[in-house]
Order: C-alpha cells, then structure tokens, then sequence
C-alpha cells in the first residue's frame, strides 16, 4: 500500500481507495474474487503522477501494441499501460486477469473480462467523483448490469470528449460498441 501512495499526490491516494472500496463491492455484488479487484483498483493509477516522459519510456520498454498505440494519442491514455508495467514489474502482479484490468482502466476494450469492467466502473463512481450524472451512474452500478452501468459511463466520457474536441481513441469506441452489442444479444 505505501509503495503505491508513495508515487501520487494525497488526492490521488484518496482517489485510490476509493476505487478499491468500490471495487470490492462491485466484485461482491457480480461474483468476482474481491482480492483480484483490490488489487487491480490500488494499482490502476500508480503510474498517474508520473512525469510523462517516464510514462513514455515505460511503455516503451513494455512493448505492448496496445500501450505502444496510445502514444500517438493523448497522454492520459498512458498511465493505464505505464501501471500495468509497474503492476508487473515493481509490484511482482502475474495474474493477467489483474494486469489487464490495470491496463485497460481508461480506454476499455472489446472482450472485458468481468473484472476489467468492474474496475473500470469503479474507477467511476467512486465517492470522490463528482461530474454530471455520477449520481445516475452510482445507482445502475447498484441496481442494473454490469454492462448497462459501463455503457452509460462510457457514453458520458464520449460525449465529453466529443463536447471538448477531444481525440477519441479507437479502443474506446469498440470497447462502448461491444457493450452495447452485450446488451443487445441479451446476455446481460
Ligand atoms: O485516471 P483517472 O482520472 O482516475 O481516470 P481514467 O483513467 O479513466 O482517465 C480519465 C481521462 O482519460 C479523462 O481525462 C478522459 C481520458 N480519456 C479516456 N478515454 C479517452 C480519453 N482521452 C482521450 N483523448 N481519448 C480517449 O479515447
Ligand atoms: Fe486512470
Ligand atoms: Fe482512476
């Protein structure tokens, strides 16, 4: 736990726990093992703070196509590849399963496990949150799907970029369409 705190600022530690709070109680709730989604929540964002160019040089030592992608795009897709390194390399996590959700926290992708999308709506709807919507977004996470509560929170984050004239990453708009089509063939 120090490990982690160590590398971020008060705000982002609070963030931090947070999400692990959140993520257990999601894992609970949808039958995921609760130590795989504390895990992976603690070090979701371990490489956030980090300069950009350690963050750069992370991802490339890593050498993950899906990392190495996000580096022709904005920067705050990078700290998601960035920890999943550090999960791997400082912190001695193994589990794929773990190092994915790290991985693909901020852009999603098709085929989330259950646990990649647990923490990614956890990541959400933490306490210290507080956008338009979270609200709405903190009681499908209690009382809907899984995937009808990731579908509203990735809507919310296009239509902001959208609304900022943002670049969207590829990734995260076939991570939306394949929960969509979850939803659709009806096995949520
Ligand atoms: O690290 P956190 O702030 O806790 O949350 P996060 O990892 O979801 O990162 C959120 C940031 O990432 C937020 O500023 C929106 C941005 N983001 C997510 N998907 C995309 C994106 N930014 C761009 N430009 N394109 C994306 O597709
Ligand atoms: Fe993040
Ligand atoms: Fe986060």
């Amino acid at each position: 736990m120090e490990a982690v705190r160590g590398q971020m600022p008060e705000h982002r530690w609070r963030h931090t726990l947070g999400v692990i709070d959140c993520a257990v109680r999601l894992a609970e709730r949808f039958g995921e093992d609760a130590a795989k989604a504390r895990t992976a929540a603690l070090l979701h964002d371990v490489a956030k703070a980090w300069p950009t160019e350690r963050q750069r040089q992370a991802i490339l030592e890593d050498g993950d196509p899906a990392g190495l992608e996000t580096l022709r795009y904005d920067k705050e897709l990078w700290h998601a590849h960035a920890g999943c390194r550090a999960a791997r390399r400082d912190f001695g996590v193994e589990d794929p399963d773990v190092l994915n959700a790290v991985r693909y926290h901020t852009s999603g992708r098709p085929g989330m496990s259950r646990l990649e999308k647990i923490v990614c709506l956890a990541d959400y709807i933490e306490p210290g949150r507080d956008f338009p919507g979270v609200e709405h977004l903190r009681e499908l996470a209690e009382s809907a799907s899984l995937e009808e509560a990731l579908l509203e929170a990735f809507d919310g984050t296009l239509r902001v970029l959208l609304e900022r004239r943002r670049t969207i990453f590829p990734l995260t708009v076939l991570a939306r369409n394949d929960i969509l089509s979850q939803i659709r063939s009806g096995g949520c």
